[in-house]
């Protein structure tokens, strides 16, 4: 039995838009992307000092175990060319898994559901969107209940499909 997994993506460094793109077309290795949320715009969070991400969620259907996906996904983002020199800092890409259907996993190297993912409005918004019905399995809400009662401010904005962070796309979508 496939397990429906979410996963957040981001980005804040370089063609934003273009590196979630390619991410997706990696993640398709890995499994079979059933739903993708709309690009969001996002304030940063936690380490404030950084450049604005574009985020998005989708789902992945997929026969990998968490860790072969764990390892596929730092795969995919070593071969994007991320570097790891600050935690929580600027990146051309990031991947995370949110919930692994409902299993609850504390390993070192993997804990599911995210452990910060209910606190955070950029992962909440694009969620609520494809998946709002998807179960916190440790704080048994939904996404939907989990949006809800959000408290913080953080600014997020949706930004319309055809928007695009690349000048060149940009010019294309508004020339004549
Ligand atoms: N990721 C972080 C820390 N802060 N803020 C936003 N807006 N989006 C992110 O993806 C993000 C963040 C650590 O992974
Ligand atoms: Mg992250
Ligand atoms: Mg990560």
């Amino acid at each position: 039995m496939p397990a429906i997994v979410h996963l957040s993506l981001g980005s804040n460094l370089g063609q934003r838009q273009k590196q979630l793109r390619t991410a997706i077309e990696h993640l398709k290795q890995l499994g079979r992307v059933v739903s993708l949320s709309a690009t969001y715009e996002t304030q940063p969070v936690e380490l404030t000092d950084q450049p604005w991400f574009l985020n998005c969620v989708l789902t992945l259907e997929t026969d990998k175990s968490p860790e072969q996906l764990l390892k596929g996904i730092l795969t995919i983002e070593r071969e994007m060319g991320r570097e790891r020199t600050r935690k929580k800092g600027p990146r051309i890409i990031d991947i995370d898994i949110l919930l692994f259907g409902e299993q609850i996993i504390q390993s070192p190297q993997l804990t599911t559901p995210h452990p910060a993912m209910h606190r955070r409005r950029f992962v909440l918004e694009p969620l609520a969107e494809i998946a709002p019905e998807a179960q916190h399995p440790l704080l048994k809400k939904s996404v939907r209940e989990l949006l809800a009662e959000l408290q913080d401010a953080q600014v997020v904005r949706r930004i319309p499909p055809s928007a695009d962070d690349e000048p060149q796309a940009r010019d294309r979508a508004t020339a004549g």
